[in-house]
């Protein structure tokens, strides 16, 4: 946890690659990053009287390989950080007095979260755009509560990146396009977790095996290394939500869906988004055996996204089975999209 003076934060730096950010486009369609444009630029426009920021950042066990990203593989960090900030704001509350106001915020709220926690000593923001602490690492989440009480403030922590550029040359799509800059539109957190539609074909190989989100630039981050911090345990990997398997993703249906990730932060990819994700993995992982199960997918998902995708994977692995389903799907499918990616599918798989 650490405090910045309201008026120090965001920095006018974090606001103006904000703003740079969003004139180039490259928010692609996160509308509502370039709709709470100026209140992110400025904690007075969020809580009007605003005097500290107290930011918090919890770390969670990076275990496990990254197909899902370690950050969701226990309960939803909004509801765990969200109870505690929601408890450190009744108790600022409580001990000013008065009519004194704290509210808290955790990823939803139209604040700049890296810069706030920069500012109030947790760490520095990297050329990965993380927010990373010299011993802790980055394998954190970040809260904080914007209160009208004036609180002694703490020393930010100086930039440690040096040369370093290792998260840059690491990103398998390069979506670091220089430090500091990330090209959301081609980042595979983005395009797993916050596109809707078809991933553009550009993007489907090298988004590799990913299922949900990424941590490619983490991982490769020399901060990250064995001191890093053990993570807190109620962000820990949760029993009954074992990593599933892709094809166990893709033939998921809702109700299974709904048991199976419920309390879970991967349902912001939504259960379409998942289906058309394990599918371009199940394309990439280059296993003959998923084609019966893409061919189903191809056959019977409701989705237009769905059956695009398991096109596309099935165009990949190629073989007569996968040829038999796409020249079905490309004179039956309903979908115009899905025809064509079926006759895409075709030509490349010879
Ligand atoms: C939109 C968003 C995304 C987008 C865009 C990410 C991005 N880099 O902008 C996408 C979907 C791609 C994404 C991905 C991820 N996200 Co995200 N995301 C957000 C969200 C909602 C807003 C971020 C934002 O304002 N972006 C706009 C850019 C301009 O701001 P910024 O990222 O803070 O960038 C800073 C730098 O550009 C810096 N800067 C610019 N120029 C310069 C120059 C110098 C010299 C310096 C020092 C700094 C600097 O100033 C900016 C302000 O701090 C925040 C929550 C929030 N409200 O802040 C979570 C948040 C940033 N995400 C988070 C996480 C965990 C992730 C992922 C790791 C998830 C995953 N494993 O898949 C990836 C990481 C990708 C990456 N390398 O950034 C955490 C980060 C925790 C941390 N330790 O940093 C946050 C804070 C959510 C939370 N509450 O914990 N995310
Ligand atoms: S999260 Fe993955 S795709 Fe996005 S910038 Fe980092 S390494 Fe690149
Ligand atoms: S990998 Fe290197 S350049 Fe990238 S954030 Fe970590 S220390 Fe900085």
């Amino acid at each position: 946890m650490g405090i910045s003076p309201a008026g120090e934060v965001p920095s006018a730096e974090a606001a103006a690659a904000l703003g740079r950010w969003v004139a180039e486009g490259l928010h692609g369609s996160l509308g509502w990053m370039a709709r709470s444009m100026e209140k992110r630029r400025s904690t007075a426009l969020v809580l009007p009287g605003v005097r500290s920021v107290v930011a918090v950042a919890v770390h969670y066990p990076a275990v496990g390989t990254g197909d899902v990203a370690r950050y969701a593989r226990g309960d939803d960090y909004h509801r765990v950080l969200g109870r505690r900030l929601a408890e450190l704001a009744a108790f600022i509350r409580a001990e000013a007095g008065g009519e004194a106001v704290a509210r808290w915020y955790v990823d939803t709220g139209p604040v700049l979260e890296r810069d706030l926690a920069a500012r109030s000593g947790l760490g520095w923001v990297g050329k990965n755009s993380m927010l990373i602490h010299p011993a802790r690492g980055s394998w954190s989440l970040l809260g904080e509560v914007l209160t009208t009480v004036p609180l002694e403030p703490d020393a930010p922590v100086p930039d440690h990146c040096g040369s370093c550029t290792r998260c840059l040359e690491a990103c398998p799509t390069g979506a670091i396009v220089a430090p500091h800059r990330l090209d959301a539109r081609r980042c595979i957190s983005y395009l797993t977790i916050e596109h809707r539609g078809p991933v553009p074909p550009e993007w489907r190989e090298p988004l590799g095996l990913h299922l949900f989100g990424c941590d490619v630039c983490q991982e490769v981050c020399p901060f990250n290394g064995p001191g890093a911090a053990a993570g807190d345990p109620a962000l820990g990997e949760r029993p009954e939500l074992p990593t599933p398997s892709l094809t166990g993703v893709l033939g998921l249906d809702r109700p299974r869906y709904l048991e199976a990730f419920r309390g879970s932060a991967m349902k912001r990819a939504r259960l379409e988004g998942l289906r058309r994700n394990a599918a371009l993995a199940l394309g990439n992982a280059g296993d003959p055996r998923a084609v019966g199960p893409l061919a189903r997918a191809l056959a019977a998902s409701a989705e237009a996204v769905v059956r695009g995708a398991a096109a596309w994977a099935l165009g990949r692995l190629g073989g007569r089975a996968a040829r038999f389903a796409l020249e079905r799907a490309r004179r039956d499918d309903p979908d115009t999209e899905v025809r064509r990616e079926a006759e895409e599918g075709l030509e490349r798989s010879g």
